[in-house]
This record gives C-alpha cells, sequence and structure tokens, in this order.
C-alpha cells in the first residue's frame, strides 16, 4: 500500500500540488499565536496592503513544529529523492486577489508549503491550481502559460474563470506545491498565511544556479504577486 507521502509526491508530479488535510491541526494554535505575534492583527477596516515577513523561522521558532515535523521531511525526502533544505520561510498577510502565476519556472523542482490559518473557499480566496502547468514537458513554457496570465485580453475571462482546481483549506490543512505551477486566489478578504519552500541538495551547476536564482528572485519579487 503507498503511504500518504508517496501520494503527495506522486500528485505533485503529476498535477503541481496536493492538499494535506490536518496535518497541521496538533500544532494550528501554537502557529496562530506566533504568527498574531510577528504581524499584529489588523484592527478595525481590511487593510490596503499586504504585509510579508521574510525569514520568518528565525522570528518564529514555532515554524520547526512543521518544517521539521518527521511528515513534512518525509513528503521532501520522497519527493526529491535525495538530501534537500529548506530555503526560504516567510508569513503574509494576504489581502484582496492573488492574479494568475507561477514562482517562477526553474528546470529545478522547489516545493512550497502553505498552510493558511484561516479557512479559504472557493469564494473566499482559496488557492486553485492550473494542473500539470508546472511541466516543462507538457509544453506549458509558452502560449498556454500566457494565455492564462493575459485571460482578460487573450480568453476573455475573469481570472477565477480560468478552469483550476480550488484547493479550500481549512485551519490544519497544508498545501504543497511545484513552484512552478500556475496558482491564483480570488475574492479573499483577509487571511494569514505561513510558508517555507524546501529544494533538493543541488547536485549539477544548473541546480545550484537556479537554486541562487530562486533564493535572490523571492526577495526581489516580493512574496505574492498582486492581483
Ligand atoms: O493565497 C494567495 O493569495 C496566493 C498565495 C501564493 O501565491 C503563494 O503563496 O505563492
Amino acid at each position: 500500500m503507498q503511504t500518504l507521502e508517496h501520494n503527495v509526491a506522486q500528485q505533485l508530479r503529476v498535477f503541481g500540488f496536493a492538499r494535506i488535510e490536518q496535518a497541521a491541526a496538533g500544532v494550528i494554535d501554537d502557529l496562530t499565536r506566533a504568527f498574531d505575534r510577528v504581524i499584529e492583527p489588523p484592527a478595525g477596516d481590511v487593510p490596503d496592503e499586504r504585509v510579508t515577513k521574510f525569514d520568518v523561522h528565525t522570528e518564529m521558532p514555532e515554524l520547526a513544529l512543521v518544517t521539521e515535523s518527521e511528515w513534512a521531511r518525509t513528503v521532501c525526502r520522497t519527493f526529491f529523492e535525495r538530501q534537500f533544505q529548506n530555503v526560504t520561510s516567510d508569513a503574509n498577510l494576504l489581502v484582496g486577489d492573488s492574479y494568475w502565476h507561477s514562482d517562477g519556472f526553474y528546470h529545478t523542482p522547489f516545493l512550497r508549503f502553505v498552510l493558511y490559518l484561516d479557512a479559504t473557499a472557493d469564494d473566499a480566496g482559496a488557492l486553485r491550481f492550473i494542473a500539470g502547468s508546472h511541466r516543462a514537458d507538457n509544453g506549458w513554457l509558452g502560449d498556454p502559460t500566457r494565455h492564462v496570465i493575459r485571460h482578460h485580453q487573450d480568453l476573455g475571462l475573469d481570472g477565477s474563470d480560468i478552469p483550476g482546481v480550488v484547493v479550500e483549506s481549512r485551519p490544519g490543512d497544508v498545501i504543497v506545491f511545484d513552484t512552478n505551477v500556475l496558482h491564483s486566489a480570488w475574492h479573499g478578504g483577509v487571511r494569514r498565511q505561513l510558508a517555507f519552500n524546501c529544494v533538493g541538495e543541488p547536485v549539477t551547476e544548473a541546480e545550484r544556479r537556479d537554486t541562487r536564482l530562486y533564493f535572490l528572485n523571492r526577495y526581489v519579487s516580493g512574496s505574492v504577486p498582486i492581483g
């Protein structure tokens, strides 16, 4: 019988994303308290601006409850099939839409683990994905990706009408995705998100270059594009 981690690794390879239901249920209260300590909850009206704290594991040691958990490490070990490392972590107070994007297109896969501390739904900021769009061998590097990103001009569709897979989340769920995969979130209010990214130990020069670039891009372009 396949283990949960094998199933998740397989979904990540084929579709580019997976939800691990309630994987962090036992630590969600600790994480929520820690988040509110690091990014103060907004008082009153919905804030206009998103807030991101990079390298949040330094201020929030509680994140290790997830990054060092046996299940997260097993998912990474099974997916990368070699040594791996956590390269970045961030806490985000997200507001509004996140337009269709991938977190860069790399030949080296990077995994992003995200936890929403507030429930998300189809009509309330849930992440959605275009299944298989992380795979250059599916031809997604060219026109298909451009059409999704230019959905208004090229297809006459609103972002939320692009036929993606909506992955709703309740506190305790963890969503993992290959950062190449096209993803977005629509109709969202304020949502608290914790995230960290992992990469297999780079072996080739191309992998080392990708890893350096990926790391830089996250800091230069910010965490999450806003729609
Ligand atoms: O939840 C969102 O608004 C988008 C999240 C996202 O794009 C990310 O974490 O990379």
